[in-house]
Parts: C-alpha cells; structure tokens; sequence
C-alpha cells in the first residue's frame, strides 16, 4: 500500500466547535482513508504506476491508463486535498496571515475582508460535492476558484483551475452536515477560525520561490 493516510495533526476534538469531533472523526478515518485505500486498489492494476507520487499522477493524469484514470482522478485528489486541508487547520489558529502574502492579497483583493468575501462566495456556490481555494495561477497570481468532485489547480489540463494551492476548504456535505446541516455557509463562516496562516505562508513562499 504505497499510499498512506496521515495522521491527524492534532487530536480529534481539537477543531470544536467550528469542527466538531464525530465529523472530524469520520470525515479522516472513514472518507479521507476510503479515498486513500480505492487510490491503492487502482494503481493495483498497473504496479507501474503504483510509486509514483500523488503529485505526478495529479500532473499527468492524460497518460495515466484509461481503465483507472477516473479512479485516480477522484481518488488522488480526494486522498491529496484532504492532506491539504487538516495540515492547514489548527486548534486556536484563524486571524489574518503575515508578510508578503497579506500584502498580496491586498494588492489582488483590495483587503483582506474583500478577500473572505470572495473566497466564501466560491465556495458556497459550489454546485453540490467540491472544494474552494486560493492558489496561485499560471501567470503567477493569486485567484479564488472552485472545483468539483476532488479536482484541484494541480490537475493540469483536467481541472477548472490551474495554478498552486495555498488554501481549500472541503464543502463536500460530509465535512458538515452532521453539525451544520444545509448551513454551508455558516461552517464556511467557522473555518476561518482555524485557518493555520504559518502554514499557508509557508506554501507562499514556497511557491513563490
Ligand atoms: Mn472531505
């Protein structure tokens, strides 16, 4: 099983109460490990493919076998955004980042509450299953978009969006309705109280070069 689930990096009742634990619990150790396992199963089929890393099958999905390549799209992606996203949150986190990257989101949003604005309305409006992001585009801006199903801006030429990710939240019903029910907007309204901005700093940089 090349593919592993992470563990959390915090325990599970530590995003209460903007994520409370039974869905916390059942999004990483049944859904999050569920897309982990079907991404196994599917390279099963082609061992070829089977020690490549997340990042490469995301980034080349055309040459990846046909028979499997939706498994991989979905599960690749369902398996990398959820590492994304609990390596991002944390317990007493939330406020605004620092340095370069809230200067830029200044200088691309207008301020910093613009830029919440926009990023809740993408993810709100997000038909049904997906996820929202801040990334990075091609031409090296920073953008706010939404992808369906488990696409991410690392899917080049098969996603909506393509660029670098620096932030996601899951708006996939399992990520809230235990809690929230259909208020997907007021769970959106929590996450920003967990947001760790070291972390999505650190991806800024790092993108940035
Ligand atoms: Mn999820």
């Amino acid at each position: 099983m090349p593919i592993k689930l992470p563990d959390l990096p915090y325990a599970y009742n530590a995003l209460e109460p903007f994520m409370d634990e039974q869905t916390v619990r059942l999004h990483h150790d049944k859904h999050h490990a569920a897309y982990v396992n079907n991404l196994n199963a599917a390279l099963d089929k082609h061992p070829e493919w089977h020690n490549k890393g997340l990042e490469e099958l995301m980034a080349n999905l055309k040459a990846v076998p046909e028979d499997i390549r939706t498994a991989v799209r979905n599960n690749a992606g369902g398996t990398w955004n959820h590492n994304l996203y609990w390596d991002l949150l944390a317990a007493n986190a939330g406020g605004q980042p620092g340095g370069e990257l809230l200067a830029d989101i200044q200088k691309s949003f207008g301020d910093f509450a613009a830029f919440q604005q926009k990023f809740n309305a993408a993810a709100v409006a997000q038909f049904a299953s997906g996820w929202g992001w801040l990334f990075i585009d091609d031409k090296g801006k920073l953008a706010i978009g939404s992808t369906p199903g488990h696409d991410n801006p690392l899917m080049s030429g098969a996603a909506n969006i393509s660029g670098k990710p620096l932030l996601v939240v899951d708006v996939w019903e399992h990520a809230y309705y235990l809690k929230f029910q259909n208020r997907r907007a007021d769970f959106v309204g929590g996450f920003w109280s967990l947001i760790n901005w070291k972390k999505v700093e650190g991806l800024y940089a790092a993108a940035r070069g």
